[in-house]
């Protein structure tokens, strides 16, 4: 057993868009949790692990805070609420090219009064024309929340990142590492495979449809004389018009979708994937407390 072991907690928090995936994915160096350029894309608590010599660093990405207009979204902020309410180190992710909306402020504020350590990032700043334009922001931000520390990056353009991790690391505390050394994440891999094809979904689809959709992996398992994995999913969706969406002209969308997603379940698991996709409509089951308990989806 190692005795000069240390640990940290960290919560990534803010604004649905923000990039707070996108600073997942990149902090562990796999795609585990779904991005794209739609608001609300993560649904629930996601767990990343990294180990950086001796200290390992566990990070939860949470669902953005947002307007909820559904069950669902209730579940998301209150997912997001609960990560950061007992934990060592909030990253507060904001993206920096917008002012902070009243929940932002309301959860800084919060986070501030109890005392959390503060990791203020400020992210997309290779969308600013002028850096300088920063400066309000920061200098508000440290004065009103008083943070660890203020780090302006882009995640997109891997800048900032070893300023973020080097602050994270500065703020781990001796004891003993929590999770198995060689864990990535705490997703089984049917909820990383079901993500997968949602996300392709999300980039793919416009407006309302890819925010009531669902997916559930059926079947997972790799054949015993072959190296294939054979994955089947179910996507649901909320009505008959969006389904026809889903499957698309002649079921052009769906076997873009799934080609797409088939590649990077390819990519991800490293073994050929054959994957066998359905769509089903669920009315309405973003307010179901059934559905959304089927779909993995449970009150924190
Ligand atoms: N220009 C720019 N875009 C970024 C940057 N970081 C993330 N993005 C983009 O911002 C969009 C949202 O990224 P996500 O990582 O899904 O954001 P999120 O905060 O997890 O969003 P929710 O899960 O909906 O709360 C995606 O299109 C990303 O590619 C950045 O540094 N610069
Ligand atoms: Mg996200």
């Amino acid at each position: 057993m190692q005795t000069d072991t240390k640990i940290l907690f960290a919560a990534i928090a803010g604004h649905t868009n923000a990039g707070k995936s996108s600073l997942l994915n990149t902090l562990i160096g796999e795609r585990i949790a779904s991005v794209s350029p739609k608001p609300q894309t993560t649904r629930t608590r996601i767990t990343g692990i990294r180990i950086i010599g001796q200290t390992q660093l566990v990070f939860t990405d949470t669902p953005g805070l947002h307007k909820s207009r559904t069950k669902l979204g209730d579940r998301m902020l209150e997912a997001a609420k609960e990560a950061v309410s007992d934990i060592d180190c909030v990253i507060f992710m904001q993206d920096c090219t917008k002012p902070w909306g009243e929940q932002e402020a309301a959860m800084l504020d919060s986070l501030a009064k109890q005392g959390t350590a503060l990791i203020i990032v400020f992210n997309k700043i290779d969308l600013l024309k002028e850096k300088t334009a920063l400066a309000p922001m920061l200098v508000e931000a440290d004065e009103r929340w008083h943070p660890k520390a203020i780090v302006p990056m882009s995640v997109t353009k891997d800048e900032g990142m070893s300023d973020l991790t080097e602050e994270l690391l500065a703020l781990a505390v001796p004891g003993p590492h929590y999770f198995p050394e060689d864990m990535l994440t705490d997703q089984p891999e049917r909820v990383l495979a079901a993500e997968m094809v949602r996300e392709q979904l999300l980039w793919l689809l416009d407006d309302e449809v890819p925010h009531g959709i669902a997916v559930v992996t059926e079947q997972f398992r790799e054949r015993e004389d072959k190296d294939i994995l054979d994955i089947s999913v179910t996507i649901f969706c909320e009505r008959e018009s969006h389904k026809r969406i889903i499957i698309g002209k002649h079921g052009d969308m769906i076997k873009k979708a799934s080609t797409n997603a088939r590649k990077r379940l390819e990519d991800f698991f490293r073994i050929k994937v054959n994957l066998q996709t359905w769509v089903k409509v669920k009315e309405n089951w973003r307010n179901s407390d059934a559905m959304l308990r089927n779909f993995g989806l449970e009150e924190t």
